[in-house]
Formats: C-alpha cells, sequence, structure tokens
C-alpha cells in the first residue's frame, strides 16, 4: 500500500482500502474511462487488477478466487455496455450465492441530465440480481464499502453492486479512518429438545447437505455426527465432498441427474427423519419438489435464512450457522446402529452400478479416466451441459469447494474462467476445467488472458459438435433436429493458437498421456477430448 497522502484521500481510495482489510487481494474486468479512477485505487491499495477478455468471464474468475481465499471477489465494470455484458455473471453470483462486489462506473447525476451516451441506470438493472446496490458518495466512500462487504458475506452471501460515479471517485474526503461496524457473534441457542428427541429416536436418518454448510464451513461437523450416530449423507452438487465421497455414510450429490435420484428419492421417502443442514433447494429440479410429507416424517430443517422457497417443508425450522445448530441437536444423543437393511450399503452400490467407470470411451471414459489420473485434491471445474451431470455423478470430491460449477443459474461459460481464477489464488494446485464444445466457445477468448497469465489451467473439452443436453432433450420429444448440433473444429489448435499446448485425444490412453503431460507444462493445455454424440444416452 502507498503511503501517498494525495492517494489516501480520494474517496475511491476509502472503497478500495476498505476491500482490501476485507481481504480481496484480486479484481477482474474490463475498464472504461470511467472507472479508471477506481482501478487506480484498488491496485494502490493492493489489490491485483486483471483485464479479462469479457466482463461475463472477469467475474467467474473472481468467484474463483473467492472459492480458494474465502474473500469477497470483485468485478469491475464500465459504463453502459459493460455492466450488461457481466449480468449473466452477476446473476450466478446472486443464485449461486457468491459474495462478489460489483464496481461499475457511471456519469455524475447532473451530466446525466444532458447527457445520453451509453447512459442507463445500472442499479435499475441489476436490483433484482444483487443482495444491494449502492451509488457512492464521497464522504460515505467507507460506509458504503462496509456495508457492501457485510451484505455481501453475511446470511446467505450474495453480490453487492456500487455504482461510482466518475467525479465522486476523484473527490478527496476526509474521514479521520475508515468506519466499520463490528462482526456480528451469534448467540449459540440450546437446541429444542424435541430435535433431540427425535434424533435419538430415530432408526433411518438421513442427511441432506447442501450450499449453505459448504459457505460456513461445516465440513467437520457435518462429518463427526454423521460417523458418531451413523446418518448418511446426500449432498447437493455445491456441497460434494463436504464429507469424503468415499466414506461408506456418502451418498454423494444429487439434483440434476434422473437415473442418480431414481436410487436416492426413494432412500429419502425411506427415512424417518430428514436432517436438512443448510440445504438451499435452489440447485435441484422439479424432482425434489415435495418428495417427503413434514406430517409424516419429522424434518429438521437448518438453514441460514428463513424458508421464503416452499420447495419443501419442514416439522421445525431452525434459522442460523448449521455447524453449531447441528452441534446442538446432536449434543447427548447416543450413538447407535441406523438403516438395519442394509439400505445405505445398497444405495451406494447402486449408484456405482448406475454410473460405472470402466467405460471403453466415450464421455463416461473421459470422466473415469481423468479422476483416476488427477490427484485427490485437484480442483475441477465443470460447464453447464449433458457433460456436467454425468460429471457431478462421477467425480469424487474428497473436499468442499473441489469441483465448482454453476448449479442454481447453471449457465454455460463458467467452467474456464472460474479454473483460471482457482489457479490464479492458488498456483500450487492442480486446476482442470471440464466443458462442452459450446460452452467453451462462448469463452475462448480468454485463452488470451490465461496465456497472459501464464497459468497451467488444463481445460478438458468434451468435443462432439453438439449442444448434447439440448439436443438429446429434442431428440426424447421426437423433435426433428433443429439449432442444435454445429461445427466440429480442431480445439487442440485453438489452444496452440493462443500460445499453449493442445491435444486431440481419442482413446483412455491418449488422455491419460495428455493429463500426464498437461500436468507438468509450464503453460495451459487444451485437450480435445473427441467423443460420440450419443455419448449420454441412458447415461445421466
Ligand atoms: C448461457 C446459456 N445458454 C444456454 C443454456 C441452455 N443450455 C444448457 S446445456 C446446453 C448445451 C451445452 O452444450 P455443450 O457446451 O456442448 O455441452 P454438452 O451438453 O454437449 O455436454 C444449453 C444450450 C445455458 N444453460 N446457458
Amino acid at each position: 500500500m502507498t503511503d501517498s497522502r494525495q492517494t489516501k484521500d480520494r474517496a475511491a481510495d476509502y472503497l478500495a482500502r476498505r476491500l482490501y482489510e476485507a481481504g480481496c487481494r484480486h479484481a477482474f474486468g474490463m475498464p472504461g474511462g470511467e472507472v479508471l479512477t477506481v482501478m487506480d485505487a484498488l491496485a494502490r491499495a493492493g489489490i491485483e487488477v486483471t483485464l479479462a477478455r469479457h466482463e461475463n468471464a472477469a467475474a467467474f474468475m473472481a468467484e474463483g478466487v473467492w472459492h480458494r481465499t474465502g474473500a469477497p471477489a470483485i468485478l469491475i465494470a464500465t459504463l453502459g455496455p459493460g455492466v450488461l455484458n457481466g449480468v449473466n455473471a452477476i446473476a450466478n453470483a446472486h443464485q449461486d450465492r457468491v459474495p462478489l462486489i460489483v464496481l461499475s462506473g457511471c456519469v455524475d447525476a447532473d451530466e446525466a441530465l444532458t447527457y445520453t451516451h451509453q447512459i442507463l441506470d445500472h442499479q435499475a438493472v441489476l436490483a433484482p440480481i444483487t443482495k444491494a446496490t449502492f451509488r457512492l458518495t464521497a464522504q460515505g466512500a467507507d460506509i458504503i464499502a462496509d456495508k457492501a462487504i457485510g451484505i455481501a458475506t453475511e446470511g446467505r452471501p450474495g453480490p453487492v453492486h456500487i455504482d461510482v460515479p466518475i467525479s465522486v471517485a476523484d473527490m478527496r474526503v476526509t474521514p479521520p479512518r475508515l468506519r466499520r461496524r463490528p462482526d456480528a457473534v451469534p448467540m449459540q441457542p440450546a437446541a429444542p429438545q424435541a430435535a433431540r428427541d427425535w434424533l435419538a429416536a430415530a432408526e433411518r436418518p438421513l442427511m441432506i447437505v447442501g450450499l449453505d454448510a459448504v459457505n460456513e464451513g461445516a465440513s467437520a461437523t457435518i462429518l463427526e455426527t454423521a460417523e458418531r450416530l451413523n446418518i448418511p449423507v446426500i449432498t447437493t452438487y455445491k456441497a460434494k465432498g463436504i464429507i469424503p465421497e468415499t466414506h461408506p455414510l456418502c451418498l454423494g450429490g444429487a439434483g440434476l441427474s434422473p437415473l442418480a435420484d431414481g436410487i436416492l428419492v426413494p432412500l429419502v421417502q425411506e427415512a424417518d427423519l430428514i436432517l436438512c443442514v443448510g440445504y438451499d433447494p435452489i440447485e435441484m429440479r422439479p424432482g425434489w419438489r415435495e418428495i417427503w410429507d413434514p406430517a409424516e416424517v419429522n424434518v429438521i430443517d437448518i438453514a441460514a435464512v428463513p424458508n421464503d422457497q416452499y420447495m419443501h417443508q419442514a416439522t421445525m425450522n431452525i434459522v442460523g450457522a448449521c455447524a453449531p445448530s447441528l452441534a446442538a441437536i446432536a449434543q447427548g444423543v447416543p450413538p447407535r446402529a441406523t438403516w438395519a437393511g442394509g439400505e445405505v450399503t445398497a444405495a451406494r452400490a447402486a449408484l456405482a452400478g448406475a454410473f460405472p467407470t470402466d467405460d471403453e470411451w466415450g464421455a463416461a471414459g473421459v470422466i473415469a479416466e481423468a479422476r483416476a489420473v488427477l490427484p485427490e485434491d485437484t480442483i475441477a471445474t465443470v460447464d453447464s451441459g449433458a457433460h456436467r451431470i454425468l460429471l457431478s455423478q462421477m467425480w469424487t470430491s474428497h473436499i468442499p469447494r473441489a469441483l465448482l460449477q454453476s448449479t442454481a443459474l447453471c449457465t454455460m461459460g463458467c467452467a474456464v474462467p472460474l479454473a483460471m481464477g482457482a489457479k490464479l489464488a492458488s498456483p500450487d494446485a492442480t486446476v482442470v476445467s471440464f466443458s462442452g464444445d459450446a460452452g467453451f466457445l462462448m469463452v475462448a477468448g480468454e485463452l488470451s488472458t490465461v496465456a497472459e497469465l501464464k497459468l497451467p489451467v488444463i481445460f478438458v473439452v468434451f468435443v462432439d459438435a453438439s449442444l448434447a443436453l439440448i439436443e438429446k432433450k429434442q431428440r426424447e420429444r421426437q423433435m426433428v433436429n433443429l439449432a442444435v448440433d454445429f461445427g466440429h473444429h480442431d480445439f487442440a489448435a485453438i489452444g496452440r493458437a493462443f500460445g499453449g499446448h493442445g491435444v486431440r485425444v481419442t482413446n483412455r490412453a491418449e488422455l491419460r498421456a495428455a493429463l500426464q503431460a498437461a500436468q507438468e507444462a509450464d503453460t495451459f493445455t487444451v485437450i480435445a477430448a473427441e467423443i460420440d454424440r450419443g455419448s449420454y444416452d441412458n447415461r445421466i
């Protein structure tokens, strides 16, 4: 951080210093003239500013950093088209609960009275897809930054927008120090006796763990409680790895695959106590709507916010932190054997049978080989499409946040930039992204960014010249093939064109060799895995 008196005094500097204080070390975006002061202030505060090729990708890079550091991520977008290019990723941050700080530039209010070029109401656009939107004031810059950090990170995290008028950013201001509110300290309530009684009496208890538990870092308590009381754990895709997926009590991720749902939903319906632990059903498809009746089975729903989603109802709603609430309910409950009929082992076996790892090739072969070759603690990202559903079922996660994806908005184009952000924040980790060919093409320009950043990320592309998920749905509805197939391209060559390695693979041995070489490479590698279009039929 610089000590220059002058720079410290701009409103933008107060904003930037508070963001730095909150742990922010990376901002991504594309500037226009309107955000130059903000960028300058961020850099002077010690926050690295990275130029991306698209604002949407920039926001996903920021998210990738957040998953690795826990600090809020920053998107910089200039007025008009800059902000609008970021809309998809900001909406993703809203639905996927990412504490993204969106900094945009805007013209001063007086200017906007008589000037219309590129001008639109950023706050009106972003209000429905952020937790809050502010317009920076000079004397209140530090307070607005403090509020933004608090709102973005507390409860269910989400994006907060700050529109920065050009002249306000440059105004000299003199608050005596950064004004801030002390952190809130949660009360530790006693658990309701009824919840403890239900748990003590349950013969077939089951946990459904979701995103709130990941964001709270509740892993250890969930594992300890599951093991001590023999409670099997189903997770959402976002919560994969909250207990190791090799654990005999772990039933893996659920929510998108009808094949997996066919095994897991009946098990949930056999439970005599359902513990929802940070289960935010925004990740789930209709197959998970009202799958139990709280009048017939006891359901304890521990969540960060009250249930206003009505995807399911509970017998008891507990609003609060997952780990202390779960620990309080389980405290003193004696260990007992559960699921005497061996249903949990049977469900694990059925899942393994439904998603075999011994395919010679095809999408399943690619996923199985990649999982076998890459280290256990690999950070993987996956895009939207048929490949994501299959991969989310097959990819074994040993730790939380080891498989990053868009599970609520389910947008394409996230995997590549998410991987870049994750690698930037943790250079020693093996980072691999998996994309369909269409999703990869949405963000292929970011290979220019990854080359500049010299990040040896591995990009695996499932090349089938098709929007496989949509093509499959179209075919299943017996509709004519329309606007779902496209050209077959040389993705390996695209990688090489941007200065990375590029390898085309058509069998497991070639993929294995490519993944091994990519782990040793000093730059990024695009691995084009050529698969058949029917690869996903009867597989997801
Ligand atoms: C931005 C965006 N546009 C459209 C969709 C709808 N969509 C979901 S999956 C999919 C197909 C993706 O094709 P590809 O990336 O090749 O992956 P595949 O399904 O072949 O695995 C589409 C178009 C979406 N989720 N996000």
